[in-house]
């Protein structure tokens, strides 16, 4: 069905009109043996067609969803708006609605404004409101409701991430039958940091509804049983604890990317062709490269100051090196990124305004999503590439640049902060707070002996090699009900 055009990225509920549509009528649900929960549908509509979203959780799990017959409960993307259920690309797809009075307190509210700062060790204040708790239980219980429509008996279901931590336990009351599994995507914060939240209890006994609850890193794993331990009955080890008579399994599952189709799409001609134009155009300069989610999150201002401290210690540097920076737009009406957005922009005219002569820009900054082939020629043609969050569960980004470096060449930056550090031992690691740190370490990758950027480079492919996205999938759906 045609109708009017909606923006990619996400939707605002702020200047903006939400639209409703009348509601369709509502097929038969069909139940599944696997059924994903997540806060949102893989799809997004473009000019009336639904088509597959760019960006994270959707590109790790592309690979392994298909040819698997199953369900998706998540949020369409506008508040207000009611959708029947639809195939596309093979699985079925179960809109959520939410109002935007729903959307402001369980998404922007409880979910944004309270779970990812507190997560991402406070880089931003977390605010604690119970008018964004009660949405936040509705919606979960909404969603845990459609899992329990969609399953077939003794059924598989996947929960992901921190909108929907309550959905567990919920699921577990419905269907006692499921086997229910719930990653974490980004990281879980030690004691002293959960240990503010108001509703502490709740949502460990929300995740605790799970056979196997799995976080992005040993650490997270620890903090998440030695909290449960303490503010809950369950009882045991950090990876094996006991509530009742149910056990639950605690592990860390590092997530991953599709080495394989990475690698296809680096050694295509056009996009090789592609990084050697984008190197031209940018005067055979040495690149640096960011790519981020617009995030406070990302450390993309700190990075571009390391970046103009580079060039003050370096100011010959401006001839032979530039600095691109592509950002995703994200949670555009959110204060805090409205913030982050024009810090970094007006970061890049001030630098570009010092440094820049003409025909010699410092920084190049895109405000858009990019196609993969594009986003790949980008990987390709960067000589250095800069991951340097403040926190991240994982980061995608420095495994799909690994994946890309088919030549085994290309250096890899890495904040000590980013769950990926944990594995990626062979990048050059830093810690993102510290500026002059930062701006030697940009020095040092520009003079490593090629024979150590090879060997770096190979290291770290091979773990990944061994370490993809199929392994990990395969990993958090291994449950074993003999156990619970
Ligand atoms: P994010 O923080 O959203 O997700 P991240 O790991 O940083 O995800 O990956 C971002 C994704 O967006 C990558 O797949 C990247 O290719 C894509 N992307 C970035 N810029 C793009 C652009 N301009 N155009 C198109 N695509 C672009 C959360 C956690 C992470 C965790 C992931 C997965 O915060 O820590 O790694 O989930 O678990």
């Amino acid at each position: 069905m045609a109708h009017a055009k909606r923006p990619v990225a996400e939707h605002c509920t702020k200047g903006t009109v939400a639209w409703r549509r009348a509601a369709q009528p509502v097929p038969a649900v069909t139940q599944k043996d696997m059924v994903i929960v997540a806060n949102r549908l893989p799809v997004q509509e473009v000019d009336g067609e639904w088509r597959t979203s760019p960006g994270g959780l959707v590109s790790a799990l592309k690979c392994v969803l298909e040819n698997r017959d199953l369900s998706w409960i998540g949020w369409a993307g506008t508040p207000g708006e009611t959708i029947a259920p639809f195939k596309h690309d093979q699985i079925h797809h179960h809109p959520v609605s939410l109002s935007p009075e729903e959307y402001e307190g369980y998404y922007e509210g409880f979910a944004n404004g309270t779970l990812w700062p507190l997560y991402h060790d406070a880089v931003r204040s977390p605010e604690y409101h119970r008018s964004w708790w009660r949405p936040y239980v509705e919606v979960n219980r909404r969603f845990a409701q459609y899992a329990a429509e969609s399953l077939a008996p003794n059924g598989t279901v996947w929960v992901h991430d921190y909108h929907l931590h309550l959905v567990p336990q919920f699921l577990r009351t419905m269907r006692p039958d499921a086997k229910i599994s719930f990653f974490l995507h980004i990281p879980f914060p030690p004691e002293e940091l959960f240990a503010q939240l108001p509703w502490r209890r709740e949502i460990l006994e929300g995740m605790l509804g799970a056979d196997l609850v799995a976080f992005q890193t040993r650490l997270g794993a620890q903090n998440f049983s030695r909290l449960c331990r303490r503010f809950t009955n369950a009882v045991g080890q950090d990876d094996l604890l006991k509530l009742g008579d149910r056990l639950v399994k605690v592990d860390a599952l590092p997530i991953s990317v599709d080495v394989d189709r990475f690698d296809a799409v680096a050694r295509n001609p056009e996009v090789q062709l592609r990084a050697e134009q984008l190197r031209r155009d940018l005067g055979g300069r040495k690149i640096f490269l960011g790519v981020d989610r617009l995030d406070y999150t990302k450390g993309i201002d700190v990075r571009l100051r390391a970046f103009e401290t580079f060039l003050e210690n370096n100011p010959a540097a401006i001839d032979d090196v530039v600095f691109v920076q592509v950002a995703v737009p994200s949670r555009e009406c959110v204060d805090d990124y409205v913030r982050i957005r024009q810090r970094v922009e007006q970061l890049v005219g001030q630098i570009n305004g010092a440094y820049g002569r003409a025909g010699k820009t410092p920084i190049h900054y895109l405000y858009r999503n990019l196609p993969t082939e594009e986003l790949v020629a980008y990987y390709l043609a960067a000589d250095v590439m800069l991951v340097t969050p403040f926190r991240d569960g994982m980061n995608l980004v420095a495994k799909e640049y690994v994946s890309c470096r088919t030549h085994d060449d290309g250096i890899l930056i890495l904040s000590e902060f980013a769950g990926a550090a944990r594995e990626m031992l062979d990048a050059l690691l830093v810690n993102p707070h510290d500026i002059d740190g930062l701006a030697a370490t940009m020095a040092m990758a520009l003079k490593l002996p090629s024979h150590e950027v090879y060997e770096r480079m190979s290291a770290l492919r091979t773990l990944l090699k061994r370490h993809d996205v199929h392994r990990w999938a395969k990993q958090c759906l291994e449950i074993d009900r003999d156990c619970s």
